[in-house]
């Protein structure tokens, strides 16, 4: 697949983190890179041109809600989903492999595929490996992902090694179902906390030769040490030539611990999801836009922020907006959380280069506090 690689540029000398660029058929982009969800091909509250123009490089969007609304024909006759929310830039599409996980009881996990109800109208529906690779090539992003089961956890081992199993299975029938070469089709590796069965999935994976990596079945409710652990245990097995995503993850810090330990790629709606609500991240911890003390507050959220909102607005206002549910407030206050995690991606690239990643992690930690979330 020559539209698409990964070109590896530099190896932090302090920690071990890559700066690289990935090369796609709608340009290239600098990792490590942080991507912003637009699940329903729409980064809730902020236009194209605007992320673009913040350094956004990769949308992620997801096969399951474009799947059941508007329908994968409707992107396909608009000439797909590039087309269809006007955006030319890179893109990426989830499998479904999470959402399943999501729904919980309303699904069933069988071989062929998952059974599940619409969450629109309640129809039963299902959902193959094959499926998921025709909506994606309908779609027509150009990195798309396997169907995959994440794995609730705790799971036992038993129950573990059956599903990556099964993830394993799955990644080879969507491979075969594939046939678009402007695609990059990526392998998902699961196997929770246990070790062996991450080295299982990750070298089948590896054997199969996908043009990228994925790393599921992290965050989703195991403590902080076990999940850096989980992207220890199988990234160890993935090649040296392939970008790594780790997926689901945008927490601040885990952007940092994801880059160290040699993570290319990360997505997570946290930014835009918490801005709704008047939750915001800085260089000095999380604030809340609600608070009395800002009323009369006339400085920007973040003085060390170079967003869109930090330039030209206030607390106060913000505040003001926020208080009355005006939908301007919700675009600023998702402008500025996702622009902070695309500024922290800069800087965890330049600190790469600098081979300083370590000290970086260390001066960040210092304003931002060690147990942010
Ligand atoms: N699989 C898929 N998408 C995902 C995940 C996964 O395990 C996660 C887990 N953090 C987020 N998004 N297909
Ligand atoms: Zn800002």
């Amino acid at each position: 697949m020559k539209d698409f690689w990964y070109e590896l540029k530099h190896v932090c000398k302090q920690s071990g983190a890559r700066y690289g660029i990935l090369h796609t058929p709608h340009g290239d982009v600098e990792t490590p890179m942080f991507m912003p969800v637009g699940t329903l091909a729409t980064v809730k509250g902020i236009a194209p041109e605007m992320l673009k123009e913040m350094g956004s490089q990769v949308i992620l969007s997801n096969t399951y809600h474009l799947w059941l609304r508007p329908g994968e024909d409707i992107v396909a006759k608009a000439g797909g989903l590039h087309k269809f929310m006007n955006y030319d830039g890179p893109m990426l599409t989830d499998s479904g492999g999470f959402q399943v996980f999501s729904l919980g009881k309303t699904r069933k996990i069988k071989e062929e595929g998952v059974y599940f109800k619409s969450i629109i109208d309640g129809k039963s529906l299902f959902l193959s490996p094959e499926k998921a690779i025709d909506i994606q090539n309908k779609l027509g992003a150009d990195m798309i992902m396997s169907l995959d089961e994440c794995a609730p956890y705790p799971a036992t081992y038993d129950y573990m090694k059956h599903s990556v199993e099964r993830t394993i299975r799955w990644a080879k029938r969507g491979k075969e179902a594939h046939h678009n070469e402007k695609q990059a089709l990526f392998g998902i590796v699961q196997g929770g906390e246990y070790p062996d069965l991450r080295e299982k999935c990750a070298k089948a994976l590896v054997e199969m030769d996908f043009p990228g990596y994925s790393i599921g079945g992290t965050s989703v409710g195991e403590p902080k040490d076990v999940m850096y652990k989980m992207v220890e245990d199988a990234i160890q097995w993935l090649p040296e030539d392939k970008p790594r995503y780790l997926m689901g993850v945008g927490n601040p810090i885990d952007l940092i611990e994801a880059a160290i330990r040699g993570i290319d790629m990360y997505d997570c709606v946290l930014p835009t999801r918490v801005a709704r609500h008047g939750a915001l991240m800085t260089h000095h911890g999380r604030m809340n836009i609600n608070n009395e003390k800002f009323k009369e507050d006339f400085t920007p959220i973040d003085s060390e922020c170079d967003c869109y909102t930090c330039r030209n607005y206030t607390r106060a206002y913000l505040r003001h907006l926020h208080k009355s549910d005006e939908l301007f407030g919700k675009t600023l206050l998702s402008i500025h959380n996702v622009r902070f995690l695309l500024q922290l991606s800069e800087d965890i690239r330049k600190a790469i280069q600098e081979d300083r990643l370590l000290d970086f992690k260390e001066e960040f930690l210092d304003k931002y506090g060690r147990d942010v979330y």
